[in-house]
């Protein structure tokens, strides 16, 4: 099941479980872990004084109290101090562990803040990437539907470098389509049309001479093309979808129904999880009646992924974040 990344304030979200980012005596402080104590009432604290405390990279549950959750996890996770002394290794136990225990009481849906990324100073590009690939990894072998809550819209600028390659890659999209060059090439194919023969009419034997005929005629299907790659990639429907950020349900959908039209991003998100070099991904993004398109940031971003063969879905789902397009799947 699907990782969403959403902006919004933990403490509203209609969940089995929210995560806090708490400190190691589990007493409350500031940040989303004074937001949370405040929104769940006194009842919270006088659970959390029993729990004997909790240490970095590690988690513990309480209920939820006035809360929309029905539980708590609280994680610790650690205090940035440069890198080198084993944070991200902390951080990622900190999440794995909170992953852990919602799955051990059967919560189908959590939500995380970014650990440590407020007063613990981990830096949130780093922290938003961890976050991403622990819970990606468990999101491979489990079913649960996870969302990252981002508070504030600096943590979506992801890693400076991807950032500025992808805003050039848009730039060179936009001025390529916005030229002059666009208009000649348009111009120079009908001048060629105007002194091409005429085109065939009903004696060619590619043109049908019934639409009855016309309709004999269906191309393999968007889900028949699907689950043929699934097949030749050697991959089950389950490591499709999850891949995909996709949900079975709406999996089990496109595999019964052979004419299934799905949305475009559901279509990307199936061709980066397959991953298809760009010219198959362009083929079956057709078969669903798509095309990638210059005029879109969105079909820019997950094509620049695709062209460099970076199929990391959640990558580019920060990537889609940052410059506020829809995500992929979910
Ligand atoms: N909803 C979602 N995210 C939030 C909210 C909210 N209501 N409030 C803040 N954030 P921090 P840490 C984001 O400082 O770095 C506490 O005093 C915030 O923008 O809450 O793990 C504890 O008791 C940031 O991105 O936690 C510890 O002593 C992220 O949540 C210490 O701070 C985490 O920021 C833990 O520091």
């Amino acid at each position: 099941m699907p990782l969403h990344i959403v902006r919004n304030d933990i403490t509203t979200m209609k969940v089995d479980a929210i995560v806090n980012a708490a400190n190691e005596s589990l007493l409350g402080g500031g940040g989303v872990d004074g937001a949370i104590h405040r929104a769940a009432g006194p009842e919270l604290l006088a659970e959390c004084r029993g729990l004997g405390g909790c240490k970095t990279g590690q988690a513990k549950i309480t209920r939820g109290y006035r809360l929309p959750a029905k539980y708590v996890i609280h994680a610790v996770g650690p205090v940035w101090q440069g890198g080198g002394h084993g944070e991200r290794e902390l951080l990622a136990g900190a999440y794995r562990a909170s992953l852990e225990l919602a799955l051990a009481n059967g919560c189908q849906a959590v939500a995380f803040p970014l650990i440590s990324a407020g007063a613990y100073g981990y830096p949130k590009d780093r922290a938003l990437k961890t976050a991403v690939d622990v819970i990606g990894d468990f999101l491979l072998a489990h079913d649960m539907t996870v969302y990252l809550v981002i508070f504030d819209r600096a943590a979506f600028s992801i890693g400076e470098k991807l950032f500025a390659d992808i805003a050039a890659y848009i730039d060179d999209r936009y001025v390529e389509e916005h030229t002059d060059r666009r208009e000649e090439q348009y111009r120079r194919a009908m001048a060629f049309a105007a002194e091409a023969p005429p085109l065939c009419t009903s004696a060619c034997p590619s043109v049908p001479g019934s639409l009855d005929e016309a309709l004999g005629r269906l191309d393999e299907s968007f889900s028949q093309m699907l689950l043929r790659k699934i097949d030749e990639k050697g991959m089950t429907d389950a490591q499709c979808y999850k891949k995909a950020n996709i949900d079975r349900k709406l999996f089990s959908k496109i595999r019964s129904d052979t004419h299934y039209r799905p949305s475009k991003p559901t279509a990307m998100a199936f061709a980066v999880a397959l991953e298809l070099p760009l010219d198959e991904a362009r083929e079956l993004l057709e078969k669903a009646g798509f095309a990638f398109s210059h005029a879109s940031k969105f079909d820019i971003i997950v094509e620049y992924f695709i062209a460099r063969r970076n199929y990391d879905i959640f990558a580019i789902n920060e990537a889609l974040f940052a410059f506020d397009q829809s995500l992929l799947g979910g």
